[in-house]
C-alpha cells in the first residue's frame, strides 16, 4: 500500500528525490503528455439543451467527473514516476495550513517548489529546480493567456489575496451529497464535488466568508501564473494541489461510509446524466471507468493521517504510520 504523505512530513531525501522524478520526466520529454491531457479533455461534454462553451462542463471539469478524473490523472502521473524511481509517491499540500501565511509556505523553498515569480520578469519564477534560470523546467510562452515569455510563472496572491481555511473546507465536508442537477458550475448547484472545485460562491451561499472563488479554484487563481491556464500542469506545484484535493475527496468518502447508505455509492450522476460523467463512464483518454475509481484502498494507496480536519481525525484512531 502506497502512502501519500504530507508534504510537511517528507524527508529531505523524499523531496530531493520526488524534484528529481520530475526533472527526470521532464528531461526525457514525459512530462508533457500531462500538461496535453489535462488541456485536451477541455472540450465541452454538454447536454443537448446546454451552451456550448468551453467555459461550460468538459470531461474533467466544471462537473462530477472532475474528482475522478483527476484521482486517475494523478495515478498515472505517479506511475511515470515510479518508473524512474520505484519509491516515488506523490505528496499532498495542505495548503489550510498556509493559510495564514501562504507565501512562507515550505513547498516554496528553494530547494522544493521554489518561489514567487518576478513582476519585472514576465512573471517567472526566480528561484529552485524549476526556476526558468536554472534552465531544466522548459515551458512555452502561452501569448492567448497574457505569457508572451517562456518559462514558468506564478503571480502569489495577484488575483485573489488568500488561500481557503480550514473552516471553508469545513463547508465542503459538511456536504452530505456528491453532486446534484444540472452537474454544473453554477453557484447555485449544491454537492460536495462543486463545492471542492470551488463554484459555490457567495452568490450562492451567503455562509461563505470571502469573496470570488473558493476553494480548488481559489488555489489556482492565488498561484496565478500557469496554474490560472488549462494548461496548468506546467507548474508541478499543480500534482500536490490535486493530491489534497483527492485526498479531501477520499476523507469525505470515508466520512460517507460512516453512514448514510442510502446514499452509497456517494456518486452522481448513476446514469442519464452528460456525457462522461456517469459512474459507469470511461475516464478518457484512459482505461478506467469512474466506479473504478472509488475507493482508493482497492486503487493501491492511501493517505498520510492525521487528516486536516478534527471532524475526520476522530474517525480514524489507527497509527497514522502503519502499513
Ligand atoms: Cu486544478
Amino acid at each position: 500500500m502506497k502512502l501519500r504523505k504530507n508534504v510537511r512530513s517528507l524527508t529531505r531525501d523524499e523531496i530531493d528525490r520526488f524534484v528529481a522524478g520530475c526533472l527526470t520526466l521532464k528531461r526525457a520529454g514525459r512530462y508533457e503528455k500531462f500538461v496535453h491531457w489535462h488541456h485536451q479533455v477541455m472540450i465541452p461534454t454538454v447536454m443537448p439543451n446546454e451552451p456550448h462553451d468551453p467555459n461550460y462542463r468538459n470531461g474533467a471539469h466544471l462537473g462530477p467527473a472532475f474528482l475522478p478524473w483527476h484521482r486517475e490523472f494523478l495515478m498515472q502521473f505517479e506511475s511515470e514516476l515510479q518508473s524512474v524511481d520505484a519509491t516515488l509517491v506523490v505528496p499532498y499540500w495542505d495548503w489550510t495550513e498556509d493559510a495564514v501565511d501562504p507565501k512562507n509556505s515550505p513547498v516554496w523553498a528553494d530547494n522544493f517548489m521554489g518561489g514567487d515569480g518576478v513582476q519585472d520578469d514576465y512573471w517567472r519564477v526566480a528561484k529552485g529546480p524549476f526556476a526558468y534560470s536554472a534552465g531544466n523546467w522548459p515551458v512555452p510562452s502561452y501569448p492567448e493567456d497574457g505569457f508572451p515569455e517562456q518559462g514558468l510563472k506564478r503571480q502569489f496572491g495577484l488575483n485573489i489575496g488568500s488561500l481557503p481555511t480550514s473552516a471553508d473546507l469545513a463547508m465542503a465536508m459538511r456536504e452530505r451529497l456528491y453532486d446534484t442537477p444540472p452537474y454544473d458550475s453554477g453557484p447555485y448547484t449544491r454537492g460536495f464535488r462543486n463545492r471542492l472545485e470551488g463554484w459555490i460562491t457567495q452568490r450562492g451561499d451567503p455562509q461563505v466568508t470571502t469573496p470570488g472563488s473558493q476553494l480548488h479554484n481559489r488555489v489556482h487563481l492565488w498561484i496565478g501564473g500557469n496554474m490560472l491556464a488549462m494548461t496548468s500542469p506546467e507548474d508541478p506545484v499543480f500534482f500536490l494541489h490535486h493530491c489534497f484535493i483527492d485526498k479531501v475527496w477520499a476523507d469525505w468518502q470515508a466520512e460517507m461510509a460512516q453512514g448514510n447508505a442510502q446514499w452509497a455509492p456517494h456518486y452522481a450522476p448513476l446514469q442519464n446524466g452528460p456525457v462522461g460523467h456517469n459512474y459507469d463512464d470511461v475516464l478518457k483518454p484512459w482505461q478506467r471507468r469512474i466506479r473504478d475509481v472509488m475507493d482508493i484502498t482497492e486503487l493501491g494507496y492511501r493517505y498520510e493521517q492525521p487528516p486536516s480536519l478534527t471532524v475526520v481525525r476522530e474517525r480514524f484512531n489507527k497509527s497514522p504510520f502503519s502499513e
